[in-house]
């Protein structure tokens, strides 16, 4: 069976690029990429040309995710599986690979309509090294890891699971948490490397197909220099610092220029050989703004 290795890039719709290239540089340390082209810019976080593609348009939400594989043969395999699994695919044109900046790749669409890319073979631009958008004590933690994590909108979250399953992940429920309303949510948590989970879904009904991407500093000041950024600025922050007890990163949730939520993390342990849940954090995570779909209690 072949698996993707990691949650390797991510495209997004936005309407106010200005205020996402100021965002991304000046608050997360992001490195903002121009290639001349009028309805994008990119978004860097190591050597890799970029790991986020940001639209110019009408919308404000995730345009697809992408998945990497090994390499051609790997691709290959990846499509007789999807055809097994009676998953609809297209392979993409050599334009559409090259749009993305891959050597080839398929497309296609998770059960909560999040359109999916699996691929192989990104550009990497060793002789462009990052250039964070603002000071930083250190880089992203990327590498075999990938980009960090998402949380989408899944609706049949058994759905969901098998779709990714079929992709090469595994997990399970990793809390199981008391809402108000005496219903228990079941958030779902996927891994297909060390990083302790990748994708996750099941928080419930959500208004976009996002609801949070996780990136993960390699130093905890830089951590503590978002933080004290995007609290001078008083950008909404969902949820304060706390540690999660699923991949024990010191964590906390701020709203994006598009709605979404983007946590920032640091010190997560690596993924464990066998699933274990919870009934809460380890510490803070104590929500604060509301409506970012965060209104939980872990
Ligand atoms: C996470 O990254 C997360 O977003 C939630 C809700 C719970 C555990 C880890
Ligand atoms: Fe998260």
């Amino acid at each position: 069976m072949v698996k993707v290795t990691e949650l390797a890039y991510f495209g997004f719709n936005i309407t106010d690029g200005d205020a996402w290239r100021d965002y991304a540089a000046n608050c997360i340390g992001m490195e903002v990429r121009d290639d001349g082209e009028s309805d994008r810019f990119y978004l860097r976080m190591d050597h890799w040309h970029h790991r986020f593609v940001m639209h110019i348009g009408k919308e404000d939400d995730l345009a697809y995710t992408g998945w990497r594989v090994a390499g051609p043969r790997e691709l290959e395999g990846m499509a007789r599986q999807l055809d097994d699994a009676k998953i609809k695919f297209k392979v993409g044109s050599a334009e559409q690979a090259q749009e993305r900046h891959v050597l080839g790749l398929l497309k296609t669409t998770d059960p909560g309509g999040n359109p999916t890319e699996i691929f192989y073979g990104p550009r990497v631009d060793t002789n462009f090294p990052f250039y964070p958008g603002r000071r930083m004590y250190g880089g992203f933690v990327t590498g075999n890891s990938g980009i960090g994590h998402c949380i989408l909108r899944e609706d049949d979250v058994a759905a969901a699971a098998v779709f990714y399953e079929v992709l090469g992940l595994s997990g399970s429920v990793e809390y199981k948490l008391k809402l108000p309303n005496g219903m228990v949510a079941e958030p779902y948590f996927m891994h297909c490397n060390d990083r302790q989970h990748s994708i996750a879904f099941g928080l419930g009904p959500q208004e976009k197909r996002i609801n949070h991407l996780m990136l993960e500093y390699q130093h905890l000041d830089d951590l503590g220099a978002a933080h004290d950024i995007i609290r001078k600025r008083k950008i909404d922050v969902a949820l304060q610092i706390g540690k999660h007890s699923n991949d024990q990163a010191l964590t906390f949730y701020m709203a994006s220029p598009s709605g979404w939520l983007v946590e920032l993390g640091w010190g997560a342990r690596k993924a464990l050989a066998q699933q274990e849940y919870f009934t809460g954090d380890i510490f803070g995570h104590a929500p604060e703004a509301k409506g970012y779909g965060m209104d939980l209690d872990l």
